[in-house]
């Protein structure tokens, strides 16, 4: 008989499900703890409400006292997304969005996620948390079926911004990451960060980007096909996917839910911390007319941070963090500096600066005018 797990792949259409399920299986069965469960009863506990990107949560940059155990709720959702004017993607999500929205912890804390897994789903799901350490990052301990919860906790040892993802075992892996299931944990030094002289900075937000590349098939008229559920759009996205020609880079899961109406703000003299994922494939943001005046490119923070950046390097399955102090009003554009990606793609964010300008630092001497052009080519000749 086939079990539920089985039936559950099988049902969504997937080639792959009988390797996936005796993966899943042979998971369970080298799970079994071994060792006595932790006694934090001394620690104390809070629970932190997960927002949705670009916000990140409520938090202190400096910690306020000793470790803590800080308790999150996610509920992963497969949920149609509209990704530009003409096309939609069968999404799976951490909590609703894309990305996942950000924890934000200090090193030494607890980490426990409760992680749901509601019954009107249809695939397996998982976490594996790049800042955690064993059990394939916690993925091998969440593998949870529709209808099911699971709670992990991990201690965050390392500081710094880390990539979490869903991976539920072979090539579901790279489906759910590019379906949506991605995003950031950031966990801070408990006496907040440095420069790179080790004098302690603080920033005054956090802009968080999640980057994803989608890969969207198109029917024989060219126009992006629309799916009933996951499983259906299966088939056809793997055989995309592995072109490796994206259809879509995108910010936080659609083409322009950064710009426009939705630009980000910040005031002249604000320090804004931009942390950037990509869980998947390699990205290099550049803040036009801006620069990163501190820039963790691996996104950990007790490395020295890289000074007056122009473009970083955010490598696919893992999160940055840069801080600039806006110093000019004006739109900013926050891009990939693959400007094919940014403009033709999708990956490009705008940040709307308000304050006063400031013309030492840049001063328009002349505003464009006709000039005589004839009468300089004919002085310039011999
Ligand atoms: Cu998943």
């Amino acid at each position: 008989m086939l079990s539920r797990r089985a039936a559950l792949m099988i049902g969504a259409g997937l080639a792959a499900a009988p390797a996936l399920v005796r993966n899943a299986q042979a998971q369970e069965e080298a799970i079994v703890p071994v060792a006595a469960p932790s006694d934090l009863s001394g620690l104390t506990r809070i629970k932190r409400e997960l927002v949705a990107p670009p916000q990140v949560h409520e938090h202190e940059q400096v910690a306020p006292g000793g470790p803590r155990i800080v308790e999150f709720e996610m509920r992963i959702q497969e949920k149609e997304i509209q990704v530009a004017d003409d096309a939609w993607l069968q999404a799976m999500t951490f909590n609703g969005s894309v990305p996942g929205p950000m924890m934000i912890v200090h090193e030494g804390d607890y980490v426990e996620l409760t992680l749901k897994n509601p019954p009107t789903n249809m695939m397996q799901h998982n976490i594996d948390f790049h800042a955690a350490t064993g059990g394939l990052g916690g993925g091998a301990l969440t593998l949870i079926n529709p209808g099911e919860m699971t709670v992990l906790r991990f201690k965050a040892t390392r500081a710094g911004v880390f990539t979490y993802h869903c991976a539920p075992g072979g090539p579901m892996i790279p489906w759910h990451v590019v379906s949506g299931m991605s995003g950031t944990i950031m966990v801070l030094p408990r006496e907040g960060l440095k420069d790179q002289f080790g004098k302690s900075v603080a920033y005054d937000k956090v802009v968080y980007i999640g980057e994803t590349d989608f890969y969207i098939p198109k029917d024989e008229t060219g126009a992006y096909k629309r799916f009933a559920d996951v499983g259906e759009s299966y088939p056809d996205t793997l055989e995309v996917m592995n072109r490796l020609i994206p259809s879509h880079v995108v910010f936080n899961g659609r083409v322009g839910a950064l710009t426009g109406d939705n630009a980000l703000t910040a005031r002249v003299g604000e320090r804004v911390l931009f942390v950037h994922n990509q869980a998947n494939r390699d990205t290099r943001p550049h803040l036009i007319g801006g620069h990163g005046d501190l820039v963790w490119e691996h996104g950990k923070f007790h490395n020295p941070p890289a000074v007056d950046q122009e473009t970083w390097f955010i490598r696919g399955g893992s999160s940055g963090a840069a801080l600039y102090r806006f110093l000019q009003p004006g739109l900013y554009a926050y891009v990939n500096h693959n400007l094919i990606e940014a403009v033709n793609l999708g990956a490009t964010a705008h940040v709307k600066v308000e304050g006063d300008w400031n013309n030492d630092l840049m001063e328009q001497v002349t505003a464009p005018t006709p000039y005589d052009a004839d009468l300089e080519l004919r002085t310039a000749l011999p």
